[in-house]
């Protein structure tokens, strides 16, 4: 049997259309989900959206649209940003759905049962946009006085009866669990500040409201609904399946990997653990937090309206080379400006210079000079065999790499094996081989499509339609792109089919 592996993005609110930000954080996901099924794995790779809260029915009203029918609308333009950015999502939970208000309500109830729930009244701060509760001391002063969140956003007295959750009483267990489980949260940066805010103490948390109704109703309480981070958290056991711990999918729990956006670490890394520890329900593996794309300097954001849309992108650039140029970019762990002047930049020359035109250059070379058909490979030099070992060192390299997120370190293993091997074709020159040594050009070109093959190989996690049309190119069967075959060649004498350039030059139109 293969082992399993259950990757999840967020799920996005459905209060504005996607952007950069939500496509960021999907392609991302999806590269790990393909690199793991590449890898020999059983897959499960989890997105959608979240669809209850304040903050929800406050865009519902604004758009003067009843929530239901608003959140419809909406999280269509979610799926279909996956299907427009190629994301091969296994399901796409909505946390209206049935399945979800049926494990949110077992989950309370469990949380109950066990004595971690109790009714008390909540007095304090509370930001929509954030939908989350802010102590007295964390809020930061407006040059016009008024009272904001620490992240910007404006915040609103509340008074009303809630339940509580005792997360007071979880510290220490969340302690023990952050030192046992050096792995839990990453970046290491962002693992310390979560550990100093635990260490700082944990105040219960609110988990109901009864100022609004766009929720799921507390069991045995109808007047309240369930705090809209709860509900949303509970997602990631919803589509395992839960409470049917019976069901066929509840093998993929715990999650191997939560990928977030830094904004919600807090969320994901100090409440979700205590549910669970609380509902007695396995932890999650991991929990990465990556740095947000920003325009001029702030963060790119729905309720902000400065964002990029992905759809523009995808347009202009190719699907592609925008998937490799958000993880190419900027670490994983670190904010970027988004430019588009930085996108051509690693378009033309990475990906239309350095790979471009080494295949394009070896493949014309073979089709020309070998009637179109894979070499046979023939004695190695030590050049041949340094240049072959670098890239069958590269899925080693990167099941390391992409083990721990870091996605920029991944790809410059596969650039400097690209860039090496474009040394290689100057030094070796092929092409003037073609008259003195025609034997040794095959062998040479024979040593440039293997290398190709398992460059081309690692890198359809993040370029999977001019992967596979690369692949195609150097005759390798589609049943055999998997990591595990690479070590089988192309037999010799393959047909080749003619080459075709896959990344074509970005000239930006005069503006
Ligand atoms: O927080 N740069 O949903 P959300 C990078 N519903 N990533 C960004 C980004 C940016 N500028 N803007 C958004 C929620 N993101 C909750 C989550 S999970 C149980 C509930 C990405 O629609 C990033 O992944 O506000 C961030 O964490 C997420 O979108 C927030 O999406």
């Amino acid at each position: 049997m293969k082992p399993t592996y259950y990757i999840t993005t967020p799920i996005f609110y459905v209060n504005g259309a996607p952007h950069i930000g939500h496509a960021y954080t999907t392609i991302a996901c999806d590269v790990l989900a393909r690199w793991k099924r590449l890898d020999g794995f059983d897959v499960f790779f989890l997105t959608g959206t979240d669809e209850h809260g304040q903050k929800v029915e406050k865009a519902a009203a604004d758009a003067a649209v009843p929530p239901q029918e608003f959140t419809d609308r909406i999280s269509t333009t979610f799926r279909d940003m996956g299907r427009r950015l190629g994301i091969a999502s296994d399901d796409f939970i909505r946390t209206t759905e049935a399945r979800h208000k049926r494990a949110c309500a077992e989950l309370w109830r469990r949380l109950e049962a066990a004595g971690h729930i109790y009714l008390g009244s909540y007095d304090g701060w509370y930001a929509v946009r954030d939908e989350a509760f802010y102590d007295e001391g964390e809020l930061v002063t407006a040059a016009d006085g008024r009272k904001l969140a620490p992240t910007g956003a404006p915040v609103e007295w509340v008074r009303e009866p809630s339940y509580f959750f005792r997360l007071s009483a979880m510290q220490e267990r969340l302690l023990a669990h952050y030192e046992a489980n050096p792995d839990f949260i990453g970046p290491a940066s962002r693992r310390n500040e979560v550990i100093s805010f635990v260490r700082g103490g944990l105040r219960d948390l609110s988990v109901s409201r009864t100022s609004f109704r766009w929720g799921i109703p507390v069991p045995g309480d109808e007047a309240h609904v369930m705090y809209v981070w709860l509900d949303a958290l509970a997602n990631y056991i919803t589509a395992a399946g839960f409470p049917d711990e019976n069901a066929a999918k509840w093998r993929y729990w715990p999650a191997d990997l939560h990928v977030v956006g830094k904004d919600i670490l807090r969320f994901h890394a100090v409440y979700w653990p205590a549910f669970l520890l609380a509902a007695g329900i396995e932890l999650p593996k991991r929990i990465y937090a990556h740095g947000w794309w920003t325009a001029g300097g702030e963060k790119m954001s729905k309720s902000i309206g400065n964002v990029m849309d992905p759809e523009d992108l995808v347009a202009t650039y190719g699907l592609d080379p925008l998937r490799f140029f958000l993880l190419r970019e900027v670490p994983f762990g670190n904010d970027g400006d988004f430019s588009r002047r930085a996108l051509v930049a690693r378009l033309n020359t990475e990906l239309a210079n350095d790979l471009g035109n080494l295949a394009q250059r070896s493949l014309s070379l073979i089709a020309r000079n070998c009637e179109g058909r894979m070499p046979a490979a023939g004695a190695r030099t030590e050049d041949d065999t340094a240049m072959l070992a670098a890239a069958e060192a590269l899925p080693g390299l990167l099941r390391a790499h992409l083990d721990r997120q870091t996605f920029g370190e991944a790809l410059e293993e596969v650039w400097r094996v690209i860039r090496a091997a474009n040394s290689y074709i100057d030094r070796q020159a092929p092409w003037a081989l073609r008259k003195t040594d025609p034997a040794r050009m095959a062998d040479v070109l024979r040593v440039l499509a293997d290398l190709l093959r398992w460059v081309a190989a690692v890198l359809q996690p993040f370029m999977p339609d001019s992967m596979a049309r690369l692949l195609d190119q150097l005759g390798v069967a589609p049943e055999l792109r998997n990591l595990a075959d690479l070590a089988a060649p192309v037999p010799a004498g393959t047909s080749l089919p003619a080459p075709a350039g896959i990344f074509p030059r970005h000239v930006e139109d005069a503006v």
